[in-house]
């Protein structure tokens, strides 16, 4: 059964996965972002739909003033006695390790349960026969004195009810000795318990090793061959590849999901979408799991996402993010327009602006904007620190670059009233040449003329040493700006929009 890679492309990092009633959920981080944990579904773990989100509500994740790249990390969602469980420990917040749980994965999900007595990142949670809950986690400090301390992987029996660990934390196998042991997830399978975890940490040296014990508490033996699974040092196009969750296939078989990334570029240096959700057949030898090489597998389809706020398109749309907050607290949806009033620019951690994942290496993101009552228009972000975009204010447009307090601006004049504004982004041209190097290339263009090209390079998750990936959307950082509409269209089968084959091939070592 050959799936589709990525399974969920874009920026959806440190993936789980768990098998319910017939049909397959799975969850992603979402850091600093609303709504949070986004929930996909799945009859096949091929076609996925996005159902809904675990956090709706602010007061459940409490990301406001979170820095960035801290907020929603590395959610577990289990399913037990007709209840779901998404367990995940906000970083660098107040609020450490929460436990979510719903019967209707699509939502809602209730306000949370804390879990004092687990100090660290990427809880697991798993059950013994006798009921018994552990929450397997990997000992990384992000609060207090001793941020950034690491006790390597840890375990306690937890009252999930009462929110709190029933003991001292418990040292576990935690790998090879390679950096950021993390990721944990136990799973019984016949006698024994698997250990699965990350190591190496989540860039091109990230790795799979796992280990097994006849008890949930271990003691647990390493694999003879970890890691058993690693991009490092290959000329794969799929780099990166760590932090997996295991799971029955329909045939079944088994698989991994986990995160991977797609350095684009003669040297393979920059990935645009971040970090995505990839998939990895695993057969079993000896008792042990053996998960294969991750290939790439694009859908060939290009995909369409067309919002015309005229017709009723909405916020409503699970797909929307906003930054620290909701999108409805950022925009509002008047007869026929998407409205937003702008009270701080890009460059702010609090920005108003609304927006979408980019989802494919060939996009291009247009939208009609009226700025005769404020500026803003359409941005792309990875952080208040980069991002690039096309700001209409009156009858004047201007492409902006901005970099860690480097910017660029280039401007035109559009006729008044309504201006459409839109990007393309395409990989680099294939072969061997210097043309070959760098990121994708980023057309910014406004009333169909071009205003400025841009080198990727700049926005990707290597540069901007991001946890998460390229949003896109509308904002406005002064005044009232209105949207007509907004359309997404992306395909990574081999070209840009126009169908023009890119030279991305899987030329996997
Ligand atoms: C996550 C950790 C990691 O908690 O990065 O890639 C952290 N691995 O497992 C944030 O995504």
């Amino acid at each position: 059964m050959t799936l589709p890679n990525p399974l969920m492309p874009g920026f959806s990092p440190d993936p789980s996965v768990v098998r319910a009633g017939g049909a397959y959920y799975l969850v992603t981080s979402t850091f600093e972002y609303l709504p949070g944990i986004p929930v996909h579904r799945s009859p096949d773990l091929a076609d996925w739909t996005h159902i809904g989100n675990v956090v709706t509500r602010p007061g459940q994740a409490a990301v406001g003033d979170v820095p960035t790249g801290g907020g929603v990390w590395a959610p577990t969602i289990r399913y037990r006695d007709g209840v779901f469980y998404v367990i995940v420990t906000i970083a660098m917040s107040p609020r450490g390790c929460v436990v979510f749980t719903a019967t209707d994965p699509a939502g809602p999900w209730n306000d949370g349960t804390t879990i004092d007595g687990v100090a660290g990142i990427d809880p697991d949670l798993a059950w013994d026969d006798d009921g018994t809950a552990y929450v397997t986690f990997s000992g990384l400090l992000t609060t207090g004195e001793q941020a950034g301390r690491h006790a390597g992987i840890q375990q306690v029996r937890v009252d999930l009810a009462a929110g709190k660990a029933l003991e001292e934390p418990r040292s576990l196998w935690s790998g090879t000795g390679l950096k950021f042991p993390e990721a944990p997830h136990l799973y019984r399978r016949g006698r024994w318990w698997y250990l699965l975890i990350a190591e190496g940490g989540t860039e091109r040296g990230h790795s799979v090793s796992v280990a097994r014990g006849l008890s949930p508490e271990g003691p647990f033996e390493g694999h003879p061959a970890n890691p058993v699974l690693s991009a490092r040092s290959t000329a794969r196009p799929i780099q990166n590849t760590g932090h997996a969750d295991l799971v029955d296939t329909p045939d079944g078989g088994t698989a991994l999901v986990l995160l991977g990334m797609r350095p684009l570029g003669l040297t393979q240096a920059f990935s645009p979408l971040g970090r995505e959700t990839f998939t990895a057949p695993v057969s079993w030898a000896e008792e042990w799991p053996q998960p294969a090489p991750v290939r790439l597998a694009p859908r060939d389809t290009a995909e369409e996402e067309v919002f015309d706020f005229a017709d009723g398109s909405s916020l409503e749309d699970p797909g929307w993010l906003a930054v620290r907050t909701t999108p409805a607290s950022v925009a509002t949806i008047e007869p026929g327009r998407l409205s937003i009033i702008g009270r701080a620019g890009l460059d702010d951690p609090h920005p108003q602006f609304v927006g979408r994942r980019q989802r494919h290496l060939c996009a291009s993101v247009s939208a009609t904007v009226d700025a005769s009552h404020g500026t803003g228009g359409l941005a792309a972000r990875y952080d208040e620190d980069h991002w690039f975009c096309l700001e209409a204010r009156g009858p004047v447009v201007t492409a902006r670059a901005h970099l860690a307090g480097l910017a660029q601006a280039w401007q035109a004049t559009v006729p008044p009233g309504q201006v459409e504004l839109r990007m393309e982004m395409n990989p680099p041209p294939g072969g061997f040449s210097p043309e070959a190097g760098g990121g994708d290339r980023i057309r910014l263009l406004a009333g169909g003329a071009l205003l400025a090209e841009l080198d990727g390079r700049y926005w990707t998750a290597e540069t901007c040493a991001s946890f998460t990936g390229r949003v896109i959307g509308l904002y406005a950082s002064q005044g009232t700006v209105s949207f007509g509409g907004l359309t997404y269209r992306g395909t990574d089968a081999g070209g840009r929009d126009d169908g023009d084959a890119f030279g991305y091939q899987d030329g996997s070592g």
